[in-house]
């Protein structure tokens, strides 16, 4: 009887040590798997798997000693084996994984010191709070808890702008100004109120108008503007584009320019000329991501008898986004990384633009993208688009186009025809940005498939353009960025999702459309990031570069936007004062040239630029992303 009952526990423990064999069959490959950074098993790996495992290995052994048939020691003493291989197997991948866990702390708590907690790529970093699990603890709101015990938010911290609407009178729409040579207008910059996305906010505005007043001139003309700063922070006005004197351009002394900065209550008399024709603009030139965005902008439209086609109506586009209520700081810019793109797309300063027309109208539209660093990409549907101009005028050759890729502070004038009643939608990418609603009885519609050829605009490059072609650049400049607290992140593969490692260029047609890495744009400020246009030939970067050149000359200059750089994104490189051609991209030389004061740089792109030194002076080079101007982005050259 006792011998029938030691052979069927004998039994049992053989069923129960097979069915363990199978689990550890299992189980000792996760956790090798496991510790070696693949994953691993959870559920394998706890303590209370281990604690039956441990139960069933003591049975066994007791089984061991006190049963005599040789199969049933045979079993028990594989079990055993097999447990205690699994007992040291679970304790060394513990060991291991709470050794990873702890350098990777070590790291992230250097690097990220200072942040708050937040999430990246699926991993946990920042000042996070951490559970006895290992996993991080969030408030009853769902954010993750800050070690200070306050909830933290991925926003930066810090003094900001007042946001205060009240008694602030209604924004304005813009209105054109016409002004002769010799005239004098007088211009104040204060605040206003608007309501966007159903918040009502407070903007910053020219004339109390947003765009502020659209000063429309002509070719040749010099116009006196008095300009008063009625807002509680310094300004200057930056007129963009415009080839006048260095000392109306706006920049302040400590960027290497000729005004001091105007505090709150002061005047300043601008004399501004207007040697070319076509579209530019007025903004400040201090904190340009906050003051620009809250709605300091305004466009100089300057004219020409004959010197566009001719059309029925020219209407202004000023694009811009926007997000209501998103706080900009005192001492800094913030989302420096990417710059600040808005969630609200604004024509003319409405969030739902529609231009009315008439069936058979072809219209000539003045375009500007005034945002801190959206680069919009600007299709009407069905309908084709004419581009005839750019930053300064004529385009050499005239021809049509599906899309116009428009990047911050460039201008583009183009030309459509609204033959067929109907809505037609602008957009850019995946936004809507208006409508165009086209009615009424049809008129006659104007020759729209004439394309003109300007050579005689670029003239001045056209003719040397082969030997321009092949010299070697004169200077040289590549675009980097240097961010020491936020390297760890980007270098990490597991840190950022697949599209945004440093290996892959970001981005469609190497252009970050919108803000892609949201969570890394949102702790990076202009201490933590530094945003660098390298000279090659000198090895000096941003402000420490010094360039001179003869008026009249002609610069080749090479810029390289470096894929392989921390952080590769597009970049408007303005250059102040002068004319800007680009001659070739990635050594192809381009087929219609332009004059431009502002060149887009996509991610990995080699431009070879030809810069005119018209305009002898002290000016000043930047990104014209806002933000990565804040972030250093800048430096100084001389026209002797
Ligand atoms: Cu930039």
């Amino acid at each position: 009887m006792k011998k029938e009952l030691e052979e069927k526990m004998g039994l049992v423990g053989v069923v129960i040590g097979f069915c363990l064999l199978v689990m550890h069959a299992i189980h000792l490959p996760l956790i090798l798997l496991g510790t070696a950074g693949f994953g691993g098993s959870v559920m394998m790996n706890s303590w209370w798997v281990q604690g039956i495992g441990a139960v069933i290995t003591i049975i066994s052994i007791v089984m061991l000693v006190k049963n005599k048939s040789m199969k049933t020691k045979i079993m028990a003493g594989i079990i055993i084996v097999v447990g205690l291989i699994a007992l040291v197997g679970f304790a060394w991948s513990n060991m291991v994984a709470q050794m990873k866990a702890d350098t990777e702390n070590a790291r992230l708590t250097g690097e990220m010191a200072g942040f708050p907690c937040h999430q990246m790529g699926g991993a946990w970093m920042g000042d996070c709070v951490y559970g006895e699990d290992g996993e991080v603890l969030f408030g009853p709101d769902g954010q993750p808890i800050s070690p200070q015990g306050s909830v933290g938010t991925m926003d930066q911290q810090g003094e900001i702008f007042n946001t205060d609407t009240n008694g602030l009178p209604e924004v304005k729409e813009t209105q054109v100004v016409d002004l002769k040579d010799g005239d004098i207008f007088e211009l104040a910059a204060g605040y206003v109120k608007q309501t966007i996305d159903g918040k009502e906010v407070r903007r910053l505005a020219y004339n109390g108008m947003i765009p502020g007043p659209t000063i429309r001139t002509e070719k040749g003309a010099r116009v006196t503007v008095n300009f008063a700063n009625n807002l509680d922070i310094n300004t200057t006005v930056h007129a963009h584009g415009l080839r006048g004197e260095d000392t109306y351009d706006g920049v302040p002394i400590e960027m290497g320019g000729k005004q001091e900065p105007m505090k709150p209550g002061e005047t300043f008399t601008y004399q501004w000329d207007f040697p070319d024709t076509g579209l530019f603009w007025y903004h400040p030139h201090i904190r340009t991501d906050y003051t620009t965005d809250a709605g300091l902008q305004g466009n100089f439209w300057v004219t020409e008898d004959g010197y566009w086609n001719d059309v029925d109506r020219e209407e202004l586009l000023v694009l811009d986004d926007y997000t209501p209520e998103e706080p900009f700081f005192i001492t800094k810019a913030v989302k420096t990384l990417m710059g600040r793109f808005g969630t609200v797309m604004l024509v003319n300063n409405k969030e739902n633009y529609n231009l009315d027309v008439t069936t058979g109208e072809t219209v000539r539209f003045y375009m500007t993208n005034t945002a801190n660093t959206r680069t919009f990409d600007v299709k009407i549907a069905d309908t084709q688009i004419k581009l005839v101009g750019s930053d300064i005028g004529r385009i050499e050759q005239e021809r049509l186009v599906e899309s116009i890729i428009i990047s911050p502070s460039e201008r583009y004038i183009f030309e459509a025809q609204l033959t067929n009643p109907g809505v037609y939608k602008i957009t850019s990418r995946d936004r809507d940005l208006g409508t165009i609603t086209v009615s009424g009885e049809s008129i006659e519609s104007k020759d729209f498939s004439i394309l003109r050829t300007n050579t005689e605009s670029v003239s001045a490059i056209d003719d040397v353009l082969q030997e321009l072609l092949v010299r070697k650049a004169d200077k040289r400049l590549t675009i980097d960025i240097d961010m020491p607290s936020m390297a760890g992140m980007m270098m990490d593969d597991s840190m950022v999702d697949g599209e945004h490692g440093t290996k892959t260029p970001h981005g469609d047609e190497g252009i970050e459309w919108e803000d892609e890495m949201a969570a890394m744009n949102a702790v990076s400020d202009a201490d933590s990031v530094t945003w660098i246009l390298r000279d090659e030939d000198t090895g000096k970067e941003n402000r420490d570069i010094s360039w001179s050149f003869e008026k009249d000359s002609l610069t080749k200059i090479e810029v390289h936007n470096d894929p392989r750089s921390m952080h590769p994104m597009q970049h408007p490189i303005h250059f102040h004062g002068q004319k800007l051609a680009v001659i070739s991209r990635n050594g192809v030389p381009v087929e219609s040239l332009q004059w431009e004061d502002t060149v887009l740089l996509r991610t990995g792109e080699k431009v070879e630029i030809v810069m005119q030194a018209t305009n002898v002076g002290s000016w000043l080079a930047h990104c014209h992303i806002n933000e990565h101007a804040e972030s250093g982005m800048k430096f100084n050259f001389e026209i002797k």
